[in-house]
């Protein structure tokens, strides 16, 4: 991408309206937009991160068996009066009429839709377990939308409903959606910790939250420090091993940790002192066991192997990917700006032009654009006229791993500068040295 014909519309000055750094340096580097409260535009190098995103919880719902549909965004009132949560979800809910004033709303989630699709065409226990999910815009009024993306009142979620004939099978269920949510936010470069939470509107009496720690996060927690050297499941997880999944969800529910609303002071005073972390963390995912509270209602029922029919067990597991951007910023910045982890930057690497114009520094940054780009590269190329100074600003801002520069002294060497975003060493090395760096 060539940064004279991209949009990245960079904000000199520091926004009045942003009050964590993450929402700053998102509207400085041109990610996002309010449109109006709560409400955003995605531009062009906040969506390519969003998709990066989206990719790896995609890959690791794949992985844990979880099979990807999309379901609207509007949905019919019926579907909610027959689970009895039309009236008890209150103003959060959208409520819209359709023009024959049908009664309709914004999704805020989608238990009574897939339980619908469920019901439809699923009436054998053969066809389980059943996992399905997609990743979809949601909608809550949320009374204090806040912090950009953090709590906004349109947001993104990736859904996952699971369908089990009994207890037991759902429990593995959410073990396998447990194992692929640490190993997610692990492939972010976030270290989660799952810790026992509230299910409010949802339901069910089983649920983790999955937390970030952060200064800025509006939970309040509680936790033993082990799980922040805790080992992440590995590539090669069996999610078929209910013995395999158990032993990872005992591991990591073994120690103390709650949200506030589950605190349990005298349970964590039974740590030993130096092991207690309280602090503030950041809700990046949250799973639910709620048997039939939704499967009965609503009707949804399989015939067993004893020939009976029998009302599903399910659970809903979610992560809020439009959350998850200003969560990993909060992680991974400095004062100069984002500093992404590899697998989400919106670019592997910026070339950045010191002199555009000059016949020589010209011919090197095409050269490095054309062959990193045919190694499939990510790459954004700085070909505008501004100064350098301006240059190597907005690349620090934008937070993108790894800078090539290029400049006349060095290129008439044949040389080039690469700096490390993260550590800020700069290395000087041939061209060809440089290329091969990302080919190799
Ligand atoms: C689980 C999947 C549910 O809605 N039903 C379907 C269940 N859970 S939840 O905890 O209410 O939300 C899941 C995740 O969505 C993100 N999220 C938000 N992100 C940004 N702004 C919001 N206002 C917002 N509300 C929820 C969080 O990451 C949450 O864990």
């Amino acid at each position: 991408m060539r940064l004279s014909r991209y949009f990245m519309p960079i904000l000199k000055e520091n926004p009045k309206e942003a009050e964590i750094v993450s929402h700053r340096l998102m509207l400085r580097a041109g990610m996002i937009r309010q449109q109006s409260q709560g409400i955003y535009s995605w531009l062009p190098l906040g969506k390519r991160v969003l998709d990066k995103v989206n990719a790896i919880i995609r890959d690791e719902q794949n992985r844990a068996g979880a099979i990807e549909l999309s379901m609207p965004t509007l949905q019919s009132a019926e579907l909610w009066q027959e689970s009895g949560r039309y009236d008890a979800y209150g103003k959060e809910m959208l409520r819209i009429k359709d023009r024959q004033d049908r009664p309709m709303l914004y999704g805020p989630t989608n238990e009574e839709m897939v339980t619908d699709i469920f019901r439809s065409s699923v009436k054998s226990y053969k066809d389980l377990p059943l996992n399905l999910y997609h990743i979809q815009l949601k909608f809550r009024d949320e009374i204090r939308p806040r912090f950009g993306t953090m709590r906004s009142r349109e947001f993104m979620m990736k859904d996952a409903y699971s369908f089990d004939l009994t207890r037991e099978g759902a429990e593995h269920s959410y073990n396998k959606m447990f194992a692929a949510y640490l190993r997610t936010f692990d492939r972010l470069g976030l270290r989660a910790i799952p810790m026992r939470a509230d299910t409010g509107p949802i339901g069910g009496k089983l649920s983790h939250e999955f937390i970030i720690l952060a200064d800025t996060g509006e939970s309040e927690v509680f936790c033993h420090k082990d799980f922040v050297d805790f080992d992440i499941p590995g590539e090669h997880t069996d999610f078929d091993s209910v013995e395999g999944l158990q032993a990872i969800f005992d591991k990591w529910t073994s120690l103390y940790a709650a949200t506030s609303e589950m605190h349990d002071e005298a349970a964590f005073n039974a740590v030993p002192e130096g092991d207690r972390l309280s602090a503030r963390g950041i809700e990046v995912g949250h799973i639910f066991y709620f048997g039939t509270k939704y499967s009965e209602p609503m009707g949804a029922k399989v015939q067993g192997p004893d020939g009976k029919e029998h009302f599903v067990h399910m659970g809903s597991y979610g992560i809020g990917p439009t959350r998850l951007v200003p969560a990993i910023i909060e992680a991974s910045h400095d004062d100069n700006g984002i500093i992404w982890p590899a697998s989400v930057a919106p670019f592997d690497v910026v070339v950045i032009n010191m002199k555009a114009g000059d016949q020589a520094c010209d011919d090197t940054c095409e050269l490095i654009y054309a062959a990193l780009t045919k190694a499939g590269k990510d790459v954004l190329y700085d070909d505008t006229d501004d100064r350098a100074g301006t240059k190597f600003a907005t690349a620090d801002l934008i937070g993108v791993p790894v800078q090539i520069i290029a400049g006349p002294r060095a290129v008439a060497n044949g040389e080039v500068e690469v700096k490390d975003r993260k550590t800020g060493a700069r290395e000087t090395m041939t061209i060809e040295a440089a290329i091969n760096r990302f080919v190799a």
